[in-house]
């Protein structure tokens, strides 16, 4: 039955490429992201999920706290930053950063994810006291901190080569770093879009020395903006050709864009089915990246929950204040707790596995355990 409606789909080749492990091609992926046909895309998805990651779907208790949001890079799909002279704009100092640290100390946290604005302020001190502010209080916790452009603007302001300042902010207590600041690479989109920010080539040639000097990172793609299809699949292409040399990429998650607030709210913005797309492609093309993740915070927890049946295993976490695309009218809190959690990936018929950053096991929960405590 599977065999007729593949074939009906366009998709019996890759449906063979699948079952015989073999790579997928440019073309090809240029044929998932065509056919209408987004079951079948998502069962092809299915198949490569459960032979890697089985039924275990990953979550994580995690608090993300954005140090500063100046930013002199004025990327027209964002709407979080501040340029230089805003008086929007806030730098949180070490002090603030552990007060937000300590907010939820007693909620058993085992990733914080840092992020924030290209702050042409900021000295390198300021980032490893940051980074140090952060482990004194809480030393367990596996940091997850600086995209691959604010690691440029670190170097820059450290004047030092890239993989000492990598190795001393490692030093510091980082521990890995997140998947931000690719967007999508193509020439056409960085001119168009964030000319100001440093190209494809440099953000892959940055996760490459990180990754050589001992330190993973995630991978993103912005997508549901002003890209194309062909770019989308080149964009696979070079994250894959990357983790064929180093290893070093953890998890790749496509990342929903919301054009609410930004310099181009006019573009519609993408629909529920290009989310559950773009998880199945990349789960097919990123043969080599041991985890996909649906962010639910971009991708509602709604869509997350089928998500887990179309490529993902993972759906990130608690996520405590989320600012980068926060509505600053409602103010709405966006955070699930471990229960909520458990509930969406026990209701979605997958095994919930709790991890840290690294994708350390912190715990299995049994089944039975659902429905209990609320932290
Ligand atoms: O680099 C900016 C994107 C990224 C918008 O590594 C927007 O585990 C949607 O990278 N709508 C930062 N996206 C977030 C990020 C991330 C998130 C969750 C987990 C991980 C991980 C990484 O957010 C930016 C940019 O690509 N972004 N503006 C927007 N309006």
């Amino acid at each position: 039955m599977f065999d007729t409606l593949l074939a009906q789909a366009g998709l019996a080749e890759i449906h063979q490429k699948v079952l015989d492990g073999e790579r997928l091609s440019y073309d090809d992926g240029l044929r998932l992201y065509r056919t209408p046909n987004l079951p079948a895309v998502g069962y092809l998805a299915n198949l490569v999920r459960e032979r890697m990651n089985g039924h275990r779907a990953y979550f994580v208790r995690n608090q993300h706290i954005n140090y500063t949001n100046v930013c002199n890079k004025s990327c027209l799909f964002c709407s979080f930053y501040a340029p230089p002279k805003d008086p929007a704009g806030y730098v949180l100092s070490p002090e603030q950063v552990q007060d937000r640290v300590r907010q939820y100390i007693t909620i058993p946290i085992s990733e914080i994810h840092m992020v924030g604005g290209v702050n042409p302020k900021l000295p390198y001190s300021y980032y490893l006291d940051v980074v140090r502010a952060i482990k004194e209080v809480r030393p367990a916790v596996s940091l997850k901190a600086f995209t691959m452009i604010e690691i440029e603007q670190i170097r820059r302001v450290a004047k030092k080569p890239l993989d000492e300042t990598l190795m001393e902010l490692k030093e510091a207590g980082v521990d890995a770093l997140p998947g931000g600041g690719a967007e999508v690479f193509s020439d056409r989109v960085h001119e168009e879009l964030f000319q100001a920010k440093s190209d494809s080539d440099k953000w892959l040639e940055t996760a490459r020395t990180a990754h050589l000097i001992g330190l993973p990172s995630n991978a993103t793609m912005l997508y549901g903006h002003v890209e194309q299809t062909d770019e989308k699949v080149y964009h696979f292409v070079k994250l894959r050709e990357l983790q064929d040399e180093t290893n070093g990429f953890l998890a790749f998650i496509p990342l929903s864009w919301h054009p609410e607030r930004t310099a181009i709210e006019h573009l519609p913005g993408p629909t529920g089915q290009m989310d559950l797309r773009e998880i199945a492609v990349a789960r097919l093309m990123l043969d080599n990246f041991p985890h996909i993740k649906s962010f639910w915070i971009m991708n509602s927890p709604a869509v997350t929950q089928v998500a887990l049946w179309y490529g993902a295993d993972d759906m990130d976490g608690s996520v405590l204040e989320y600012e980068i695309t926060r509505d600053p009218v409602t103010d709405r809190m966006q955070a699930l707790t471990r229960t909520q959690m458990l509930d969406m990936i026990a209701e979605a018929g997958r095994e919930p596995i709790e991890r840290d950053a690294l994708y350390h096991i912190i715990d299995r929960p049994e089944p039975m355990r659902i429905v209990t405590s609320d932290k």
